[in-house]
């Protein structure tokens, strides 16, 4: 469908003709990074600053015309891409990574600098910019933002709202919001960096945020435990959680991914013998944790090996057994994702019996479980099922989001509600929770013109 000529040329009077793009250029903005989510645009509009988001949004509003904002459009819930003919506002462009305020241990960063451009600022002034996921390279400020971003160093540090003292952005009013200076206490009003964190780009456009930075640590040490099953590894975790003060991420892979991931790879087993369960353990401190990480696994029991590296090239071949879960999952087939979070005297019995609950729904399926196990958060990916079929997609997450919610969970850990899970939000979220995210979204976006089809839907 084409652009009405006169919203073109209003969108190209504020962007410029090389940053409004309506031919075959589109494509790679209509489609996920898992593949499961193709819509199509009109156009894509790329501003170059928040003046210029502002007017973008302004041309919109007054055209009537909905928006999705995208940023590395690596979210996995399709809520980046336009699956309603959405115009997509790229925000690729405003990717400038301002100066590390070293006395201060911040940075402010454009919302299209890549998660990456800020670790490794951080890192150059001695710092680290403690939010790591492996899309890292990818994914941008802004998104992570939007979806209030965990990741594998979420149980030490906390999530992408942790390290937010401030955000500048364009709501859907029009009205620009900006607080940057970076004043860790500050309760002056309402916290709209809060507000705006993890609202999946439904009140505001995300242009800039200024983020907290934590010590670098000069030591890091990775082992990968091996256990029998996965309440050991459970109990495991809740014991080094509580001795282990220099503990950065624990997550769990079990023995089916970790094969998987070896033969997309190419590599080896991490073990001779191969175990059902391991959990990828990471401490760092100013003084070398391997001593007090050794201990810490001696002390528990069920472990069945123990591989361990403190070098660069070591740490990432143990780590390539959990981080390429993702892409590994994907040569599969387009998966189904589950991304939910369970108590943690719920979380073994959610492993064990999820895989029959998906089954019961969809004999053919597959279930890959692995994820965030420090924190509770489990990656529940299902292959082997078509992902074109509404009504087969109504009963599997319907299955999966009762399930959980029956555990005591919640139906969105990190990854965000997107379009695909905005329709199971009740179940999860009370009558009175439901009209207090409605009635901030009519505050912010009156017009309704911000991912209508995310969150809450239409
Ligand atoms: P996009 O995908 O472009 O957008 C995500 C959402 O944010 C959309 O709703 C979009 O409309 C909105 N949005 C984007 N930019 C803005 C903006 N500037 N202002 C307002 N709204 C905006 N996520 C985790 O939390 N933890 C992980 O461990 C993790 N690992 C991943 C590993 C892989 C291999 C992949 C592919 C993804 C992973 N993700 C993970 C998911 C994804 O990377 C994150 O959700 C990331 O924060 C998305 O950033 P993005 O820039 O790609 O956002
Ligand atoms: C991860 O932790 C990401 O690797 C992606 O959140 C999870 O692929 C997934 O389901
Ligand atoms: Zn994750």
């Amino acid at each position: 469908m084409p652009l009405d000529p006169s919203l073109r040329r209003e969108l190209v009077d504020v962007v410029g003709p090389a940053h409004l793009i309506d031919d075959d250029r589109r494509a790679s903005y209509e489609i996920d990074w898992t593949g499961r989510f193709r819509g199509a645009t009109p156009a894509v509009v790329r501003p170059g600053g928040t003046d210029e988001v502002a007017a973008v949004l302004d041309v919109c509003r007054r055209h009537g015309v909905a928006v999705v904002p995208q940023g590395g459009n690596t979210g996995l819930v399709g809520g980046s891409v336009p699956l309603a003919g959405e115009v997509v506002l790229s925000l690729r462009r405003l990717d400038a990574v301002g100066e590390v305020d070293r006395e201060a241990a911040q940075l402010t960063a454009g919302a299209g600098a890549s998660v990456e451009s800020v670790q490794q600022a951080a890192a150059r002034a001695g710092l680290r910019y403690a939010v790591d996921f492996g899309a890292r390279g990818s994914a941008t400020v802004g998104g992570s933002v939007a979806t209030d971003a965990g990741g594998i160093n979420v149980l030490r540090w906390g999530g992408t709202r942790a390290q937010l003292l401030g955000v500048e952005a364009v709501l859907g009013t029009g009205d620009v919001v900006s607080r940057l200076q970076g004043l860790v206490k500050d309760n002056t009003g309402y916290d709209l960096a809060g507000v705006l964190c993890g609202s999946e780009g439904t009140l505001g456009v995300v242009t800039a945020a200024r983020l907290r930075l934590v010590a670098a640590h000069e030591h890091t040490v990775t082992a990968l435990v091996a256990f029998a099953d996965v309440p050991a590894a459970v109990r495991a975790v809740a014991t080094w959680r509580s001795s282990l003060d220099t503990l950065d991420a624990a997550e769990i892979v079990l023995d089916p991914g970790v094969r998987l991931v070896a033969g997309v790879l190419g590599c080896g087993l991490p073990f001779d013998r191969p175990a059902p369960v391991y959990v990828l353990v990471e401490a760092s401190g100013h003084d070398d944790p391997t001593d007090d990480l050794a201990v810490a696994v001696g002390a528990v029991v069920g472990v069945l090996g123990v591989a361990v590296a403190s070098d660069a090239a070591g740490r990432s071949r143990l780590w390539r057994y959990r981080e390429e879960h993702t892409s590994s999952i994907n040569t599969v087939g387009v998966p189904h994702k589950y991304d939910v979070t369970l108590p943690i005297a719920a979380l073994a019995g959610f492993m064990a019996d999820v895989p029959a609950v998906v089954r019961a729904a969809a004999p053919s399926a597959t279930t890959w479980l692995f994820g965030h196990v420090g924190d509770g958060n489990i990656h529940v990916n299902v292959t082997g099922v078509a992902v074109d079929d509404p009504a087969l997609d109504e009963v599997l997450d319907e299955a999966v989001y009762r399930f959980v919610v029956a555990c005591g969970g919640c139906i969105s850990a990190e990854h965000g509600i997107g379009t695909a899970k905005a329709r199971w939000l009740s179940l999860d979220r009370s009558a009175g929770d439901l009209a207090a995210m409605r009635a901030l979204k009519s505050a912010f976006d009156p017009a309704g013109i911000l991912n209508p089809a995310v969150l809450l839907g239409q």
